[in-house]
């Protein structure tokens, strides 16, 4: 495979001159962040006066972790380490609880963001001579401004679709011969179910890539968009908190996600017992921001579960990849006391030819027991009238589930297009059980 670098020297550094480099970016941050009441009275606490203090990178396990929490306390400028003058934009993720979380930007950190975007991009073999359709939220949510800049500073000619709009879409794509997109894996599903229904042929299209992001999906899903769209699909990890898109992203390999680790420091914990996890075991990601004056962040607790690889990647980037985001250990459900990852349920569903690009989990009270609905659409293949196939996929999908989970769900078929989308991240778990018990 032809490879191709934005920043070669960068992305192939070798490792003892990227940590170097991560120990020199580190001090800086700390500098900035000692600017901030919050970071200057942790780092005091941890015995941090100075960068100087700062003489490993081993020292970062000194400076205890960040949370969301920290952050909602801080709003809304509790982290902002500059002048407001010199702030350029924001960027706030608003999540359950109301209160949103804020991140600033000054003009530079905005440059070393679509720098990061622009090496991924690259990184899976676009060229200036790309069209891409960025079929995601603009606004506040940090996907579609964050990956229009990344797209204009590598030199794409960016349509700034936005989300939603399917007939829209299909126009744009066909009147500008769009041949990148970036959506979330569930509006690319919904997509090609739109298509099937518009009637759009996709021979009419130019599309060859597609980049998936911002909520978990498993590999069964990123083969199905694949096989129906007929793209290459790139996983796209990133979070507010860290900018938004671009911490890390697939390579051409499409085996992995790789870390820019000259903007990040990515440690791996156990959540439960804070440690550290073997190189290679799943656990929560804790991140710090190397790249960003404005809004310094210290061991920021994503909550998302992945492993570090332990092997080098192909393609001869030196940062580490981190394995496909199997959920949050945040969203695990206890069902009859049984553990499950809506992940688990993805999988199975999305491994069936037969069953269509949508689906619901639903979890609610029966009696003293919990009880398991599992909703999805049907493909195009098979009849809502046509009783016994419809049978026949039920009982297969219920034992499917039950072999994977150890708990028999209730299936309920709809057809395709019918369950609900969301314009932003997909909702796939309806938990109506009292929050008390
Ligand atoms: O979702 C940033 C983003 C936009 C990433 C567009 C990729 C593409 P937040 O809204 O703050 O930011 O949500 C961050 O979404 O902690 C993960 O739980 C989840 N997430 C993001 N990307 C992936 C992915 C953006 N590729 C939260 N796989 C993160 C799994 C993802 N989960």
């Amino acid at each position: 495979m032809n490879f191709q670098y934005w920043q070669p020297d960068i992305e192939k550094m070798p490792r003892a001159e990227l940590e170097t480099l991560q120990l020199q970016k580190l001090k800086e941050e700390v500098r900035f962040a000692l600017r901030t009441s919050f970071y200057r009275s942790r780092f005091e606490a941890a015995g941090i006066k100075s960068p100087d203090d700062i003489t490993s990178l081993n020292d970062l396990a000194k400076i205890p972790f960040t949370t969301k929490n920290d952050l909602r306390d801080g709003f809304p400028y509790g982290f902002l380490s500059i002048p407001k003058e010199a702030v350029v934009r924001l960027h706030a993720s608003s999540g359950t609880t109301g209160i949103p979380t804020t991140i600033y930007f000054n003009r530079d950190d905005i440059k070393q963001w679509a720098n990061y975007m622009a090496r991924c991009m690259f990184g899976t073999g676009c060229t200036k001579s790309d069209v891409f359709q960025n079929m995601i939220g603009y606004g506040l949510f940090t996907g579609g401004l964050g990956m229009h800049q990344g797209g204009e500073e590598m030199g794409m000619l960016v349509i700034p679709a936005g989300a939603g709009n399917t007939n829209r879409q299909f126009k744009l794509m066909q009147d500008f011969g769009t041949t990148v997109v970036h959506a979330t894996p569930s509006f690319l599903l919904h997509v090609e179910t739109k298509m099937q229904e518009a009637g759009v042929k996709r021979e009419s299209l130019s599309i060859k890539k597609a980049f998936a992001g911002a909520e978990p999906y498993s590999e069964d899903t990123r083969r199905r968009i694949e096989s129906l769209l007929h793209v290459d699909v790139y996983n796209s990890y990133g979070l507010s908190e860290m900018n938004g898109p671009g911490v890390a992203f697939e390579c051409q390999c499409k085996d992995g996600l790789h870390i820019w680790e000259d903007g990040y420091i990515a440690e791996i914990i156990n959540p439960d017992t804070l440690e550290p996890v073997k190189d290679g075991e799943i656990g929560e990601l804790v991140l710090t921001i190397l790249c960003r004056e404005a809004t310094p962040i210290f061991r920021y607790r994503t909550r998302d579960l992945t492993a570090f690889y332990t092997e080098p990647c192909p393609c001869g980037r030196t940062h580490r990849r981190l394995r496909r985001i199997t959920g949050r250990s945040d969203d695990m459900l206890i069902i009859n006391g049984v553990n499950v990852f809506p992940s688990q349920i993805e999988e199975v569903l999305m491994g069936m030819k037969e069953v269509g690009n949508n689906y619901l989990i639903v979890v609610e009270k029966d009696g003293a027991l919990d009880r398991l609905t599992v909703k999805t659409e049907i493909g195009p293949d098979i009849f809502m009238d046509d009783a016994r196939p419809l049978n026949a996929l039920k009982e297969k999908i219920k034992e499917t589930i039950q072999a994977s989970i150890s708990i028999s769900p209730r299936v309920e078929l709809h057809e395709g297009g019918s369950l609900p989308i969301s314009e932003g991240k997909a909702v796939r778990v309806q938990d109506t059980r009292p929050k008390d018990i």
